[in-house]
């Protein structure tokens, strides 16, 4: 809504904006076709005025939305809706009494994130010296090679004894910690996997100097390939099972990776393991298929990898994770497997195209959610709405039709709330902007299924939500925006000598449950975070995070 607004006074001494609270906005930037939000706490019905730079020049004047309460920060806010200032360049946004933010209009706000949020990976990355040409300042020694990894008692075999040394070496380090947790970095790998299928226009010929870059793989199969050697070799290749973890028996300190020696180990087999796996071997098979040249044998390994992982699980339905005693390391433990069934089920149908995969898939029939590492029904539904060419078209509506009824949920959120952003308080858990991130995806989904502005509208609102739109005014990833975390729980950011953290990292992000018992500032969900290394349930980073919004900013950089 366009306003004359002559009563307005745009006070400029930053002094007098000391009490005020901030403008919260997206401070990477907004596209230029796209919706621009900014929320202001406060008073309802607010002026507002977008001013060019460097020109002064007034482009637009408008008026807040009612303020309402957005409970999960307990916060009163209206909405400034930009929208219509179409042209890129930088601009002021100027709300009386508040301090003025600058906001970044163009066609391409997030392609530099993108490349800082999947380079994030190669930073992790086990076995390998992380050299100054591709690291710059945050190069290191390489660290666990893990040439000599033992077989712990949980996971001891007739053929590999309890201390039998294995080899397991490469992979991307879970998160903070070193470990490596098939589960977790199922989901992870799956999820760019998914972004090459569904933006290989974008990932083709894009390079973010990786030591691989330039040969031809893409980058981003490149860096996936790093950590599908490692799943690859976390098979027994004796009976087709998946050991859940690859760690050492407690956390190591805050050293660097090539200072954390302890001794590693394969532990215990596990179902929801051996599921994850197969699904994502089968994908994984079927989009390397194209580079068979270029990476010869991997699509025929990991399909036969994959199916021997299912038959394992076939006979193993219910073989669930069970923390030995003696360690003490992250657990991803799940009970819930008929979600890791229908995903690997429909996978496999992918991989094979053998009917009784479908069968079992629709059998299963499991609702959609918003994907998390334990929680994977939504995987395979994407994967048939995409890809499968053989549905009835019963099947293809029920495929279409789970997916779109969650992203309705989510767009009503999303209109419900005063922040415009499809978060509720049951969304603030353990990584809740991953949880906004994954949300996303579905509505990415859903629209290319049925195109609707309102899915796009709760995408972005999302986004906005990470970069910068939210009750602590934070953009969520190291080294981007006005203010971004400084001291992520990342043991090689957190030992390093190196001031800035290693870039490109979302931080798991406000919860309530406070379980490092830090000393938090609020106990509201959505302010329920730290920016203090001792903060591992608000403050870590992980592969599983980041890859949601490696995705995203991939589906936004597409649409520019
Ligand atoms: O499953 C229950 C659910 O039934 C219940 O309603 C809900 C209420 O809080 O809790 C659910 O369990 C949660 C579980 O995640 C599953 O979502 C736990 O409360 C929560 O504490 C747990 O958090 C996990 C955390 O490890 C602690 O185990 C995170 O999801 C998981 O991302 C995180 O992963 C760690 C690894 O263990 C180690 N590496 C770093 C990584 C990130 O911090
Ligand atoms: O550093 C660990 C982090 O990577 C895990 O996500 C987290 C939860 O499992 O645990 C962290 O380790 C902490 C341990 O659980 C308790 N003592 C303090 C450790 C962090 O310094
Ligand atoms: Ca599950």
């Amino acid at each position: 809504m366009r306003l004359a607004v002559s009563v307005l006074c745009f006070v400029s001494a930053a002094s007098s904006y000391a009490a005020a609270p901030l403008i919260k906005f997206n401070q990477s930037g907004y596209q230029h076709k796209g919706q621009k939000l900014a929320v202001i706490p406060g008073k309802s019905q607010q002026a507002f005025q977008l001013v060019a730079l460097p020109s002064g020049q007034i482009v637009f004047k408008g008026q807040s939305s009612e303020t309402q309460l957005w409970a999960p920060a307990g916060e009163a806010v209206s909405i400034a809706d930009f929208s219509q200032v179409q042209s890129n360049g930088s601009y002021r946004l100027e709300v009386a009494g508040y301090a003025p933010v600058e906001v970044q209009i163009s066609n391409q706000p997030y392609a530099q994130l993108h490349d800082a949020a999947i380079k994030a990976y190669y930073f992790n990355r086990a076995s390998q010296q992380l050299a100054p040409a591709y690291a710059g300042v945050w190069a290191r020694p390489a660290g666990h090679p893990d040439d000599q990894v033992k077989i712990h008692t949980s996971a001891a075999s007739e053929s590999r004894p309890t201390g039998t040394v294995v080899q397991s070496p490469k992979g991307w380090y879970d998160a903070g910690d070193y470990n490596k947790y098939i589960v977790n970095s199922g989901i992870s790998t799956f999820t760019l996997l998914d972004a090459w299928t569904d933006f290989k226009d974008f990932y083709r010929e894009r390079q973010w100097t990786i030591p691989e870059s330039g040969n031809n793989t893409p980058d981003l199969l490149d860096e996936v390939l790093w950590n599908l050697d490692w799943m690859s070799s976390m098979q027994d290749p004796a009976d087709g099972g998946v050991y859940h973890k690859l760690t050492t028996l407690n956390f190591e300190g805050a050293v660097m990776p090539h200072q954390a020696v302890a001794q590693r180990y394969l532990v215990q087999k596990t179902t929801a393991a051996a599921l994850n796996f197969a699904a994502v071997m089968a994908k994984a098979s079927r989009v390397l298929s194209e580079f068979d040249k270029e990476q010869p044998g991997k699509a025929a390994l990991f399909r036969q990898q994959a199916i021997q992982a299912w038959q394992w699980a076939s006979r193993n339905p219910a073989i669930y994770y069970q923390q030995p005693a003696d360690v003490s390391t992250g657990a991803y433990g799940d009970k819930e497997l008929a979600d890791e069934f229908a995903w690997a089920a429909a996978e496999l149908y992918l991989l094979t195209g053998e009917e009784p995969y479908l069968q079992q898939f629709f059998q299963l029939a499991q609702p959609v959610q918003n994907p998390s590492w334990a929680s994977v029904a939504a995987l395979g539904y994407f994967s048939l709405a995409k890809e499968a060419i053989n549905l009835t078209p019963e099947q293809r509506q029920q495929v279409f039709s789970a997916i779109t009824t969650a992203a309705d949920q989510f767009v009503v959120q999303h209109q419900a709330s005063a922040y415009k952003v499809a978060m509720v308080q049951e969304d603030f858990v353990w990584g809740s902007n991953a949880v906004a991130m994954n949300k996303a995806i579905l509505l990415y989904k859903a629209n290319q299924i049925t195109a609707k502005a309102s899915y796009v509208e709760a995408m972005q609102g999302l986004l906005d939500y990470v970069l910068g739109r939210n009750p602590l005014d934070l953009t969520y990833v190291t080294g981007f925006g006005v203010k971004s975390p400084q001291r992520i729980h990342h043991r090689p950011s957190q030992a390093d000598a190196i001031k800035a953290p290693v870039p490109g990292w979302l931080a798991g992000g406000a919860q309530p449950g406070q379980q490092d018992k830090c000393k938090y500032n609020s106990k509201l969900p959505a302010k329920s975070y730290v920016d203090d290394w001792c903060s591992y349930a608000s403050n870590e980073v992980t592969i599983n995070w980041n890859a949601p919004l490696v995705y995203m900013l991939a589906a936004f950089s597409l649409q520019g």
